[in-house]
């Protein structure tokens, strides 16, 4: 079978819940993927930040498999040797007294949500289903219905109403108007610390940090969802470093697993997490030892390999090689890290029509927001395979 006939295939038999470029992967290693009919890329995506140690990396995949040998799943009726290790190392890597672990980060983003809604009743004071939940415009934390109800892209909502009550959205980066909307009966504020399905969106420096002051000063839970953001994407462990602010929760996923598995978290401290009472919450999955195992791994990977470091220093250059492409097309480049994202004039036509460009110039990269151009490679790219993407996307900013 071709190219062709996968997708052929594809079309008749899945839902088309999405529209995918027309690259059938077969096999992936590092930085590097390969079609089914023998064409190799270099991935700029790297799944959407869940492979930033590099696909299929040999470490986490001698994990996975030594791990698959011995034992995979015990559901959370029974403990397991591996869950606590996690949590451990999780905890001391982070510096947050607790770790509640899910699978994907729509979950942990659910689970960070009843959190605070709980938190609101039993700490804070709120009257029993008066909690309110503030978020931001041009957010993305996962497909879920009560997670779509404060999404402000319309088509993540069309046809899933009836929504949950309790969300508030403001405008990312305006600290007033998340002033002006926090009431009494508040329990959080969540947040990405930089937007990625926004467009890769860096907010106003210091919006953090205000935000920070003003959820502190009101008694409001400050979240931020790094399950894209977060694990070296933005060249810090967490985007939220940037402005020397702790925010009382964290969302984690994707990269914790280093694209092996699904695997994903809430981090927090014990006055949060701890208003889980056995029972309340938990799901079949979550807190498996093969997924423990893995995450293990891949947080030693992120680490040992100083792809934290080298994701800000090779961010900070290939960022400056963009710059360097006098385009018409570039209005803005944007990022911090290898979380980068090109952003084209209206006039450019979209930024679909450069992603199928590059994609025949070897490089696979994915728009977002009509006019981006996110570049986000797993965090093990060198400064030659920069060089080497350069000259292709340089050809490529440059069409008419
Ligand atoms: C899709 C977007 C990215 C996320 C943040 C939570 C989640 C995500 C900041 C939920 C997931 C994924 C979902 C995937 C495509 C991708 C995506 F385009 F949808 F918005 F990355 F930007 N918080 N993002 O980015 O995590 O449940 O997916 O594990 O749904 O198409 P998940």
């Amino acid at each position: 079978m071709n190219t062709q006939d996968y997708i052929a295939m594809e079309e008749k038999y899945g839902a088309h819940n999405y529209h995918p470029l027309d690259v059938v992967i077969e096999d992936a290693k590092g930085i590097w993927v390969t079609d089914v009919d023998g064409n190799k890329y270099m991935d700029c995506l790297a799944a959407y930040s869940a492979v930033n140690q590099g696909h299929c990396h040999p470490r986490i995949v001698n994990a996975l498999k030594e791990q698959a040998d011995k034992v995979t799943l015990t559901s959370r009726a029974f403990r397991n040797s591996q869950l606590p290790l996690l949590y451990k190392e999780l905890s001391e890597l982070t510096g947050y007294e607790m770790v509640l672990p899910m699978n994907s980060g729509a979950e942990a983003v659910e689970t960070i949500l009843k959190a605070a809604r709980k938190w609101a009743y039993k700490v804070k004071g709120v009257e029993d289903g008066k909690a309110e939940i503030i978020a931001c415009t041009n957010n993305f934390a996962g497909r879920t219905i009560s997670i779509v109800t404060f999404s402000t892209e319309e088509q993540y909502k069309d046809g899933f109403g009836p929504f949950t009550p309790g969300f508030k959205i403001v405008e990312y980066g305006n600290a007033k108007e998340l002033e002006e909307a926090i009431t009494p009966n508040t329990a959080a504020f969540i947040v990405e610390p930089i937007q990625g399905e926004g467009g890769v969106v860096v907010p106003p420096e210091g919006y953090l940090k205000e935000a920070y002051e003003i959820c502190k000063k009101n008694n409001v839970l400050l979240i931020a969802d790094e399950i894209q953001s977060g694990l070296g994407r933005s060249g810090k462990l967490f985007a939220f470093e940037y402005e020397g602010v702790r925010p009382d929760a964290v969302t984690i996923g994707k990269a914790l697993s280093g694209g092996l598995y699904p695997v994903s978290a809430v981090l927090a401290n014990k006055e949060v997490l701890g208003v889980f009472n056995p029972g309340d919450h938990g799901s079949t999955f979550g807190g498996n030892p093969l997924g423990a195992a893995v995450a293990r791994e891949a947080l030693k990977v992120l680490i040992e390999e100083n792809l934290i470091e080298k994701s800000y220093e090779l961010g900070k250059y290939f960022r400056e090689q963009l710059r360097n492409v006098n385009s018409k097309h570039v209005k803005e480049i944007r990022g911090k890290g290898l979380f980068i994202g090109v952003e084209l004039n209206k006039e450019a036509g979209g930024a679909r029509r450069f992603c199928e460009a590059l994609m025949g110039k070897g490089i696979l990269a994915k728009e977002t927001h009509e006019n981006v151009i996110r570049f986000a490679p797993p965090l093990v790219i060198t400064k030659d395979e920069i060089d080497w993407a350069m000259e292709r996307i340089k050809d490529v900013l440059l069409i008419d």
